[in-house]
């Protein structure tokens, strides 16, 4: 592990951190990179890319199967990468984590084989009108195939969850409320345990989008008190490809599978098969063994940081970019002005530019951000726009990345023609 932990700890420093990032020397159209697309994707330290090539260096072995030696190790890896999420979100059992391809992934795994058995026509699921269309799309299926029908908690015109009705919208009929606890465009965090507690309440499981929460702040399942909870180990640090699912133990284990075959079997006959054991029940067919492996030393990373240092840090820097944004008069951001009550994701449009060719004379600059509807294409309907720019931060990003963001801002304005 080359990461030094001695630097880390006694302070938070991206100039330190950013020496773990090979990416980030290179150069974009001549520019050195600002990457500011982190909502999207993050990164990777050299820790994690040292680690997928000692994975096939060194252990490269299907797992579960094997009873040599590079099978055994290989399967205690994947299995200790297992019980490490466990421990980073506060599960309570290793078993409680399934592994899957995404988050998108494991919210399918709900829809599939807790939503197609327990849906009928008369209940109702409860969304928010800011989810991500992975917490949205499983939804709108599901409903059509069960009759159930879909309820959305509305979001206000400053990006926050319009709570005041939320006990007329959970009722008795509600058998899931799904809701992201960090927004991908808006940036808000949103009050999921009080969201999860109404929930139960009502007699409702609740079902957390942290695939942007999870890479920046703290998660604790148990202090949630989520019933389910979803991300992606892409956008903190590790490796595509592998998303992890948690779901409470109890609810799990009468779930149904919905990915059929090898290692999700404990017998098999020609006319009949018996699920295995959670989580493998659920883990059909060679897993990304590779992604598992290296993404260990994402969560050591994370961890020796500290997700309270990275939430200090990214809220240092979004409340930079805000107002520095706001400095620009034909520049409206979307989400809460309020730091504490959002993350690093800020999406905006010019009065004048189109997100996308905005974004495109940004990339010239050498500054990575997205344009488009970052998959959630309702949410900009409701604000009458059709997409947004959105730059989105992470730990290795600076106050003068956000200065980059702006000087080439201001350089796609001279570049149309409007200063
Ligand atoms: N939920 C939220 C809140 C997300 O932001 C994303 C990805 C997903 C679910 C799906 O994750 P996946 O790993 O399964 O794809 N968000 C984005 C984004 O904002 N730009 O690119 C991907």
């Amino acid at each position: 592990m080359t990461l030094a932990a001695e630097k880390i700890n006694t302070s938070f420093d991206p100039e330190v951190i950013r020496r773990d990032f090979p990416i980030l020397n290179r150069r974009v159209h001549g520019k050195p990179l600002v990457y500011l697309d982190n909502a999207a994707t993050t990164q990777k330290p050299k820790q994690v890319i040292d680690a997928i090539r000692n994975y096939y260096e060194i252990y490269n072995a299907n797992v579960h199967r094997g009873l040599h030696t590079l099978a055994e190790e290989s399967t205690e890896a994947f299995e200790k990468t297992r019980a490490r999420i466990g421990r980073f979100i506060g599960a309570t059992d290793s078993c409680e984590i399934i592994y899957t391809r995404g988050t998108t992934e494991s919210i399918n795994l709900v829809a599939y084989s807790w939503g197609q058995h327990n849906l009928q026509p008369g209940d109702n699921i409860v969304l928010t009108e800011m989810e991500h269309h992975a917490n949205l799309v499983p939804w709108i299926a599901l409903s059509k195939t069960t009759g159930a029908e879909l309820r959305y908690i509305p979001v206000d015109e400053n990006g926050y969850l319009v709570l005041d009705k939320i006990g007329e919208i959970i009722d008795g009929k509600t058998r899931l409320v799904t809701v992201t606890q960090m927004s991908n465009v808006l940036g808000t965090i949103n009050p999921v345990k009080k969201i999860c507690e109404i929930a139960h309440d009502r007699g409702a499981l609740c079902l957390v989008d942290a695939a942007q929460s999870a890479p920046h702040m703290n998660v604790d399942v148990k202090d949630i008190d989520a019933d389910f909870l979803a991300f992606s180990t892409h956008k903190m640090l590790g490796p595509t490809g592998l998303g992890v699912l948690y779901g409470k133990k109890e609810i799990l284990s009468k779930m149904e599978p919905f990915n059929f075959g090898g290692e999700m079997i404990s017998e098999v006959r020609y006319d009949s098969a018996k699920w295995n054991d959670l989580p493998w029940k659920f883990e059909g067919g060679t897993p990304n063994i590779e992604a598992a492996y290296a993404f260990h030393p994402a969560i050591e990373y994370l961890d020796q940081l500290g997700m309270d240092n990275i939430r200090a840090h990214e809220m240092d820097i979004t409340e930079y970019a805000i107002s520095r944004l706001s400095e620009l008069d034909h520049i409206r951001i979307f989400g809460p002005m309020n730091i504490e009550d959002r993350g690093g994701a800020v999406s905006f449009t010019d009065t004048d530019i189109h997100p996308h060719d905005l974004a495109q004379v940004l990339d010239q600059n050498g500054v990575a951000t997205r344009a488009g509807h970052h998959c959630a294409q309702p949410l900009h309907r409701k604000f009458g726009v059709g997409s947004t720019t959105r730059a989105s931060f992470y730990i290795y990003n600076t106050k003068e990345d956000v200065d980059a963001l702006i000087d080439a801002i201001r350089g796609a304005r001279r570049f149309f023609g409007y200063e």
